[in-house]
């Protein structure tokens, strides 16, 4: 499948890649590392994320290059990274399904899904810590020439942040694995802590003290909440008010602890845990990913915190 999948990359001249709404490190290491790729082949590329990256991506050159709209075109070949289901490349996909049906479709992903598409050529590894991972592992003895110092900076990126820099339940082998081979191959890692663990801005620590301050303990889930309409207040965007949910982590007693933000009429509860599968909890709610990292959407039905209560009250029923 490998061969199968780098040859039809290589065979396409016009190509599209996606990833998946509020891209992160490793989805925005999975864009560029193919941009950077593709371009030095002189193919006609198009990088889109469905809504636009965050400021904490700035110092990477290349960010500039992700479009967060789509031509629908006529491409050779479309290819989603750090997701499987369209789905997740939010409205792009949802105002033309029928555009994706007759497209050549190709996946990198590390997510569990419900739906897989057999008529697409995938790599998903759900063991896997990061599509970084799983793309790297894809080309790293196959097409050990594509790696660039560049390259492996970007995937170095991915592995680390998806990982919580090394500290989640992983494969602890192969992730040191990779990252050592990452090293030698080149990865720049003093850029990426100088510029992703010691650069918060003074506006992403105001807001996580609003979120401190409005931080509830409910049985076994620790969480907070905000709508998205106040970011801009903050000056933050959701990538930045992100960070409350990486310091959390490190609090010893709650099973879960929680993001919820509402975006309109919907909620988006994002969730970490230790030693509790996660996944489960966020495949009753129609939704998946990580045992360890899991999320799920729903919509508003009353009020924000009439929802709020009843998904705390549903999964601390679940946890019993
Ligand atoms: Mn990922």
């Amino acid at each position: 499948m490998k061969d199968k999948i780098l040859k039809k990359i290589e065979q396409s001249q016009k190509i599209a890649i996606f990833c998946h709404e509020d891209p992160d490190w490793d989805a925005i290491g999975s864009l560029l590392w193919l941009w950077i790729l593709l371009e030095n082949m002189w193919k006609n590329i198009s990088l889109v994320a469905p809504n636009k990256p965050s400021k904490i991506f700035g110092f990477l050159p290349e960010i500039w290059k992700i479009k967060s709209e789509f031509d629908y075109w006529n491409y050779d070949l479309l290819i989603l990274v750090d997701c499987s289901e369209l789905a997740r490349i939010g409205q792009i996909s949802q105002w033309k399904k029928e555009y994706f049906d007759k497209q050549n479709i190709v996946v990198f992903d590390h997510h569990k899904t419900k739906n897989q598409n057999d008529s697409r050529l995938t790599i998903v590894d759900f063991t896997a810590t990061s599509c970084c991972e799983v793309i790297f592992e894809t080309i790293k003895d196959i097409r050990k020439q594509y790696i660039t110092p560049q390259i492996a900076t970007y995937f170095y990126l991915g592995l680390t942040t998806d990982s919580g820099n090394f500290r989640f339940d992983e494969n602890h082998e192969r992730i040191f694995t990779n990252a050592l081979n990452l090293i030698k191959f080149g990865a720049d890692k003093k850029l990426i802590t100088e510029n992703l663990t010691n650069s918060k801005s003074m506006e992403t620590i105001n807001f996580f003290k609003i979120l401190l301050e409005r931080m509830k303990k409910d049985w076994e889930i620790l969480y907070s909440y905000y709508d998205i309409d106040e970011l801009q207040k903050y000056n933050v965007d959701n990538e930045q008010a992100w960070y409350w949910l990486t310091v959390i982590q490190e609090i010893r007693w709650p099973k879960i602890i929680m993001t919820i933000r509402k975006n309109w009429n919907w909620v988006k509860c994002s969730m970490r845990s230790k030693n509790t599968d996660i996944s489960k909890i966020a495949e009753s709610f129609g939704w998946g990913w990580h045992i360890h990292a899991a999320g799920f959407t729903l919509s508003i039905e009353k009020d924000f915190e009439t929802t709020i209560n009843e998904v705390i009250t549903k999964i601390n029923w679940m946890l019993k």
